[in-house]
This record gives structure tokens, C-alpha cells and sequence, in this order.
């Protein structure tokens, strides 16, 4: 039997929505909108240019309910592609598009021997592709909480064939994702499959065991947010005739979320930083190729500038976009700056007395405690409250977002910046 070639993709999350895009001034809000629809297209162009026999989605292909039957006809558009280039197309739904979650659908193309595109969520079921020597083990989410282990009920391989499951799983679950269809790594390789195809985790790894099956994330096919940085793509499974496989990852996302952190560290000007953050885009530009490249700026060390670089970041911002577009012209915007710079100690004020002292311990207990912290956004909130009913819209909570711990952060670092170069000047 010749080599066959499964892609293996998860967590689509078509048409998901666009969280928090308003708080931004010239976001390229279509071109980020349109990014997940245009991946899935990518995705399906690959499947078809590069001789791929089946085609596999673990999960979450939809964010949700769909808002309107177009995020349905997006899929069907690609789903009819593949059908027509003679691909099987195999789909198990995940927490977010779990069966009791979707009353809308559309009919999809039918596969002949191969049965419907999406799995059953009433029980496991095997898919055998005779043709292909592979044989597929999954099962759908009936509803978002699917809480038990759903692998251990998965049928047994057969033998002589290419084993793949499916699974939709947090694995041993982390603190991070709630914890969903829960099993070990050691439960999967037991099962003596070949390769285990999940989703749900968006970053990608690989859990197999010394000598076991490969146990797959593909992570997802595009990034949606700024946690969502770097190459996003999907899984490419080869099988020789030994039944044996390779895998390898390949990025299919249309534009590239990206942190930009700069250690300012020893920086005495200004131009040094913007020399800095110029080589930082120039390689992260040159890695996403001709992708839109998304980035926030995190400025990080011990710098005699802090004190500046903190109060002036509306300015700063402005002259880091302006070093972007000469650098990158329009294949870049900047997401947002975080100043988390701090005065070396040795700039710090010594043998502070009087009201300097009192001034410099206050600061310190707000830095290091949670509870004035939470102080801070309480009394930004009875504020909020204040303001006409007209004013108090998303837009004014998206630009004072009190619940975020390291914009208070933020405001601390920037009123001690503010009362050091008060006092400073004052002298
Ligand atoms: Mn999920």
C-alpha cells in the first residue's frame, strides 16, 4: 500500500467573535474578522494541492450557535471542495459546538461507504476507510459538559489497519481550561491505537509515551488573540505500509498574533529603544512571511528611562507605530503597549525621610498588595458608576478595565512615576 496522508486540524472556532477589537483605534478589524473563514480555506486548499487521502477536525470547528447561516455555508463551501476532490471528511464536536449547543444546520455532502462528515454523539463509532487500510475511533460531544472519560468506551483497533481517534479532551486537565472528557495519556496509549488526533488544548503539543502512539494538539488552525501568538496551523500525519507514521506541523494562518518584549535593561535614549524594537519586527516580519503580524509591545528591566517611558506611553505609542510602518509598512499593527519597567536601584531615591519616606512606602504597599489593588478598582468603579448612563457603554469599560489586575498595575507604576518626577522636580 502506498503512503497515505492525514491532515489532522482542531478547534476552528469559525466566525468566532472578535473580543475587544472596539477598545482599539484603526484595528484591521475585516482583515481579523475574516481570519479564521480564510485559514479553513487555506486549510482545504492544502488538503487538495497535496495529495491528502482523509481529512480530520477534533473539535470546536464552530465557536457557537451560529449568529447567521453563513458561518454554516462557510464550512459547506469547503466541505464541498474537499468532497470534490474525492477527500473523506471525519468531524467530532467539542465543548463548543457540542450537539446540544447547535439547533441550526445545513445539509453537507454525503460520503458514500465513508457516512456522515460529523460522528455520533450517542456513542463511540469506527469509520473504516477499506481503500485507505485506516480505520477511525471517535466520538462527538453530546452536550458542552462532557465531564467522564469519553476514550475508555472508545472501540478496540483493528488490527492490520491504520488506528486514528478522535478526541476532544483537556487530558488531565490544568488550571488553564476546564476540564473536559478527562483521561491520561497512559489510558490513550493503552488503547493501542496508532495516533490519537485531539483537540481542544489551542497550543500545540505532543503527549505520546516513550516507544507509544503519538497523542496529538494540533492547537488551533488560527490565532484569534493576542494569547494566541505564533505559527497556527495544522497536523500532517504520513503512514508507510508498515502501518508506522511521521507528523509534522503546518502553519495555514492568514494573519499572526505576536509579543514584542524588549529588555530595556542599561537603555539611556530613546532612539536605543526604537533601534531595538525595529530588529524585533524586522525578524518577526521576516517569520510570518507575507502575514499581517499583530503585535503588543512589552518593554521589561531596569531602565533610568522608566520613570519617562511610563508617563509618556500614549506619546510612545505613537512613535513605536510610526517606527513600524517604516519598517513594515502596512504588514503590521501594534496591538497595544505594556510599560513594565522599573528604575534601577540605584536610581531609586536613598535616604528618603519625611514626607519623601511616607510617599515612597505608600507606593510599595501598593505594589506588592493584592488587596489594595483591589481597593483601587473598587473605588475606579464607584466612579464609573457616576457617570451618565450614556457614557457608561462598552467602550468606557474597555478603557478602564478594572478587573484587569496588571492595568492596575500599570497605574500604580505610572502614578509613582509621576509623584518620583513631582518630588524631583520640586527639588
Ligand atoms: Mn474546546
Amino acid at each position: 500500500m502506498k503512503t497515505r496522508k492525514i491532515l489532522h486540524a482542531a478547534d476552528i472556532h469559525l466566525d468566532s467573535p472578535l473580543q475587544k477589537l472596539d477598545r482599539y483605534e484603526n484595528a484591521p478589524v475585516e482583515q481579523i474578522r475574516g481570519a479564521s473563514r480564510r485559514a479553513l480555506e487555506a486549510m482545504t486548499t492544502y488538503a487538495i494541492e497535496n495529495d491528502i487521502d482523509l481529512v480530520v477536525i477534533a473539535g470546536d470547528l464552530y465557536d457557537g450557535e451560529w449568529t447567521d447561516q453563513n458561518t454554516g455555508l462557510a464550512f459547506v463551501a469547503q466541505a464541498t471542495r474537499l468532497s470534490e476532490a474525492g477527500i473523506p471528511l471525519l468531524v467530532i464536536r467539542g465543548n463548543h459546538d457540542a450537539a446540544n449547543q447547535m439547533t441550526s444546520s445545513l445539509p453537507l455532502p454525503s460520503q458514500g461507504d465513508v457516512g456522515p462528515i460529523f460522528l455520533s454523539e450517542q456513542q463511540a463509532e469506527t469509520r473504516v476507510l477499506d481503500d485507505l487500510g485506516i480505520a477511525v475511533h471517535g466520538q462527538s460531544f453530546a452536550k458542552r459538559a462532557e465531564t467522564g472519560n469519553m476514550a475508555a468506551a472508545y472501540p478496540d483497533p483493528i488490527s492490520g489497519m491504520f488506528n486514528l481517534g478522535m478526541l476532544h479532551t483537556g487530558l488531565e486537565g490544568n488550571s488553564m481550561h476546564a476540564t473536559y472528557a478527562p483521561c491520561t495519556p497512559q489510558q490513550l496509549s493503552d488503547k493501542g491505537y496508532q495516533y490519537w488526533a485531539l483537540g481542544h488544548i489551542h497550543t500545540r503539543a505532543d503527549h505520546a509515551l516513550d516507544g507509544g502512539a503519538p497523542i496529538v494538539f494540533p492547537g488551533n488552525l488560527q490565532g484569534r488573540h493576542i494569547n494566541e501568538t505564533g505559527p497556527k496551523g495544522f497536523v500532517v500525519i504520513e503512514i508507510d505500509d508498515r502501518q508506522r507514521c511521521d507528523h509534522s506541523f503546518h502553519c495555514c494562518d492568514v494573519l499572526r498574533w505576536h509579543e514584542c518584549v524588549i529588555d530595556c535593561t542599561d537603555l539611556d535614549h530613546r532612539e536605543a529603544l526604537f533601534d531595538r524594537f525595529e530588529d524585533e519586527i524586522r525578524s518577526a516580519i521576516a517569520e510570518a512571511e507575507d502575514r499581517l503580524l499583530i503585535t503588543r509591545v512589552r518593554l521589561v528591566g531596569q531602565t533610568k528611562l522608566s520613570s519617562e517611558l511610563i508617563r509618556q506611553q500614549d506619546a510612545l505609542r505613537g512613535e513605536l507605530q510610526a517606527v513600524g510602518v517604516m519598517a513594515a509598512r502596512d504588514q503590521l499593527w501594534l496591538e497595544d503597549l505594556r510599560v513594565r519597567t522599573q528604575l534601577p536601584q540605584s536610581g531609586r531615591p536613598q535616604d528618603l525621610d519625611g514626607p519623601m519616606e511616607s510617599v515612597h512606602e505608600v507606593l510599595q504597599e501598593l505594589r506588592q498588595s493584592p488587596q489594595q489593588s483591589k481597593l483601587i478598582a473598587k473605588e475606579l468603579d464607584a466612579l464609573l458608576r457616576k457617570l451618565p448612563p450614556e457614557l457608561r457603554g462598552q467602550s468606557m469599560t474597555a478603557a478602564l478595565p478594572t478587573e484587569d489586575p496588571q492595568w492596575i498595575e500599570s497605574l500604580i507604576e505610572g502614578a509613582a512615576a509621576e509623584v518620583h518626577a513631582r518630588i524631583q522636580n520640586a527639588q
